[in-house]
């Protein structure tokens, strides 16, 4: 089943994400895989903090358009991931930024929300494509004999029907090459998230950001042993402690450029930017609180407590920028982790705090 046993598949009770398996590229180039307005497709899931990060590149970028979206049901269970019933949701909503699920800053009340709730819109969408029952569906399309786990986000070609990629980190970088960009909504500023005089710089805080924050919270969560949280959970605590001193130093730089009442509207992890290294925290950072510290046991601090500096930097992404604030279900993700881990939460009570999801500006 999709939970922690399956994936906590080390001796030592350590989690151990596999590794994906659809791994091609888009461009004029690709023998296959050209761009195209309305060719490609993206599978996600308003919870998953993978899928997360291609749903605000592609808002980002002026894709809405270009690619459509369908999102699966929040609840994930013993076979994975499924759709809400064909003919449960209009293809015109596929192209808004979270696929017509409305996405507010205060999660709802869950209680009589069960995991077999079916309401258009809310719970997620039809496959639009194919009215397929399950992301697995769209596996064994691509690759009748696929042997490994149905994660999202996938990215979909609707005329050669196979997975180009599913893997996140890939998927944003396919969306950020400029291969769209013909198709990009020309109102969209066509920011380039990996500028290449700062790519180095991206790529060294990515790389510790997904072991110990991104990844970091989901080894602590799963951990099945005492030592392998502990070890996991100061992991993260430590990382944490290190992008608050990155944007405490960046926090004062720009005081002195901007003055104290501009400088949280250009707080970023890299000089005044918005690069993808901002773009792959913020997944993890906006659950934090709300999911991370109670269900995955990070809870030596709350964001809002005790890191003043990544709170107005999170704050900032939300509340400044659509594309985020846009693509961020605070009820998708608190109703699918504490209700799709059984191991964790047997009895699959959401708890209602905190609250607010998320600090006003
Ligand atoms: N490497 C993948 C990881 C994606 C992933 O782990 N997605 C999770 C949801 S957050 C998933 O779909 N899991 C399905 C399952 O475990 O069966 C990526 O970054 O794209």
């Amino acid at each position: 089943m999709p939970d922690a046993k399956k994936w906590a598949n080390s001796e030592d009770g350590s989690f151990k994400r596999q590794v994906s398996s659809f791994r091609e590229t888009i461009s004029a180039s690709h023998p296959v895989f050209k761009p195209g307005k309305g060719r490609y497709w993206l599978y996600v899931s308003l919870a998953c903090p993978w899928a997360h990060r291609t749903l605000i590149t592609r808002v980002l970028k002026g894709l809405t358009s270009v690619i459509g979206v369908s999102v699966v049901h929040w609840h994930m269970d013993e076979k994975g991931w499924r759709f809400l019933p064909a003919g449960d949701g209009s293809k015109d909503k596929c192209f808004e930024p979270s696929a017509g699920i409305a996405c507010t800053p205060e999660s709802q009340s869950t209680a009589g929300v069960t995991s077999e709730s079916t309401r258009a819109g809310v719970d997620g969408t039809p496959d639009h494509n194919y009215g397929f029952a399950r992301l697995s569906d769209l596996y064994y399309k691509a690759k009748p004999d696929y042997q490994a786990r149905f994660t999202v986000p996938i990215l979909w070609d609707l005329e050669t029907e196979t997975i180009v990629n599913n893997e996140s980190s890939e998927i944003i970088r396919i969306l950020n090459s400029g291969v769209f960009d013909e198709f990009a909504d020309p109102q969209t500023n066509p920011l380039d998230l990996v500028p290449l005089k700062l790519e180095s710089q991206i790529e060294e805080i990515n790389s510790w950001v997904y072991d110990h924050i991104n990844n970091g919270v989901y080894k602590s969560g799963f951990a099945e042993s005492q030592e392998v949280y502990e070890r996991e959970v100061t992991g993260v605590f430590e990382h944490l402690d290190r992008l608050e001193h990155i944007l405490s130093v960046n926090y004062k730089a720009a005081v002195t450029k901007y003055g104290e009442k501009d400088a949280a509207s250009r707080l970023y992890l890299i000089n005044e930017q918005l690069t993808e290294a901002d773009l792959r925290l913020y997944p993890t950072i906006v659950r934090f609180d709300p999911v991370y510290v109670q269900h995955f046991k990070c809870n030596l601090s709350t964001i809002r407590a005790g890191y003043k500096m990544i709170d107005l930097w999170l704050r900032n992404m939300y509340w400044n920028h659509s594309a985020f604030r846009s693509t961020t279900s605070f009820d998708h993700i608190k109703l699918h982790y504490t209700r799709s881990h059984p191991r964790i939460n047997p009895l699959a009570i959401t708890p209602l705090g905190p609250k607010p999801d998320i600090l006003p500006l």
